[in-house]
């Protein structure tokens, strides 16, 4: 029965509308403002994600009103469908082509990701204080300085942020540095970022954790190193003990980064 598909029309149709989709889709600014060397990167990927979702969509559409159009029972016509079993020509095609289109974005989209994690010799690590409701963090290169509600980091230099979630999961997300990391009781997560846009910014919890969710944010600064010291020589305040003693039980439990070639 396949055979008798006008297939090469059916193809043309599906690359007309990918191309239509796409390019209407593809220049609209989806993600805003990016402040990070991942930026770039992520929003080519959302580009090629948009592609390929408007070629599937596409596929499915053509295929979907071939069949309305073709198939439609004509006035009158009771009797029931043709008896069909089995097409190994079409089964094939909608394993392969599925199989070849999510191969491509996974591997694609784990050499991204081990491009952003691929860790910089001089990187600078911050430990992140999720609770209900709010963010504080601490400086263990430092001196173990603490600041609540605000994050200062250096402009250029790569960023580990490691999470200790102090009660339930939160998520940890900058929209400028397109990165985002759930923060999970009992374990380190740990989220890279190389800001590269001097600015305020705004951390965001992403993961609904209780009546405060929507009011848990914090000032995210990146500014250049110099400002950065100075702004961390004025900080008085150690990491309290109950936090410090939540890094030394999360460490037990620290899963290495996708890039740093872990899984
Ligand atoms: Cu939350």
């Amino acid at each position: 029965m396949i055979g008798r598909l006008p297939i090469a029309k059916m193809f043309a149709a599906t690359l007309v509308g990918t191309v239509v989709i796409s390019a209407i889709m593809v220049p609209i600014n989806w993600n805003g403002q990016g402040a990070s060397t991942a930026a770039p990167k992520i929003d080519e990927l959302l580009s090629v994600m948009i592609v390929l979702s408007a070629f599937v969509f596409s596929l499915v559409m053509v295929m979907l009103f071939y069949a309305l159009w073709k198939f439609k029972a004509k006035p009158g016509d009771e009797s029931d469908g043709e008896p069909i079993h089995g097409n190994t020509r079409l089964e094939v095609a909608w394993t392969v082509i599925p199989t070849i289109i999510v191969l491509f974005g996974g591997i694609y989209s784990w050499s991204v990701l081990s491009d952003i994690e691929e860790p910089a010799k001089d990187s600078l690590t911050v430990d992140v204080f999720s609770q209900q409701f709010a963010w504080s963090f601490g400086y263990p290169g430092k001196d173990n300085v603490w600041s609540q509600g605000e994050l200062h980091v250096p402009l250029d230099r790569q960023v580990h942020f490691k999470m200790h979630a102090q009660d339930v999961i939160h998520s940890f997300w900058v929209p400028e540095w397109r990165i985002k990391k759930d923060a999970v009781p009992g374990i380190t997560t740990t989220a890279i970022v190389t800001p590269d846009r001097v600015g305020t910014y705004q951390l965001i919890c992403t993961e609904l954790c209780g009546f405060g969710h929507s009011t848990m944010r914090a000032t995210v600064v990146v500014e250049p190193p110099a400002e950065f010291r100075e702004w961390i020589a004025g900080l008085k305040e150690k990491v309290p003990d109950p936090l410090a003693e939540s890094i030394v039980q999360d460490t037990e439990t620290d899963p290495v980064p996708l890039g740093a070639g872990g899984a």
